[in-house]
């Protein structure tokens, strides 16, 4: 299960931080630059373009080896579960990266024979 975190409204876009764009291709079966490194404590926006085939994202909330009721180290600006990636297009995802740490990620919508081997990890420094 993915440790789900909701923060009151508005208080994670209206801190005075800047934003650190971040630009991830996914095609089969693979997200690159992977990983993605990231430093603790940068707000992300986090543009994935599908380009060859609709595609999916699902992350883990929690680092890799954290029981998943432990404090996410990303937290969000909404729930996330899968989050469909549409061919063509690109799908933001905006979250803090507040813990250090290996977070998973996968594909999550079923695009071929490699599927299943689809995932990558963002690493929070
Ligand atoms: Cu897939």
């Amino acid at each position: 299960m993915l440790g789900l975190f909701l923060v009151p409204a508005g208080s994670l876009l209206a801190q005075d931080q800047s934003v650190q764009v971040i630009e991830l291709i996914a095609k089969k079966y693979e997200y690159s630059p992977s990983p993605v490194h990231i430093k603790a404590g940068t707000k992300v926006q986090l543009k994935i373009n599908a380009v060859d085939h609709d595609h999916g994202f699902k992350i883990a909330a929690v680092p890799d080896g954290a029981h998943a009721s432990s404090k996410p180290g990303l937290v969000f600006a909404a729930p996330q579960d899968c989050r469909l990636l549409k061919k063509g297009e690109t799908t933001t995802i905006e979250f803090l990266a507040q813990t250090p740490g290996t977070y998973s990620f996968k594909c999550c919508h079923s695009c071929g024979l490699g599927h299943r081997g689809m995932k990558s990890q963002i690493i929070v420094d």
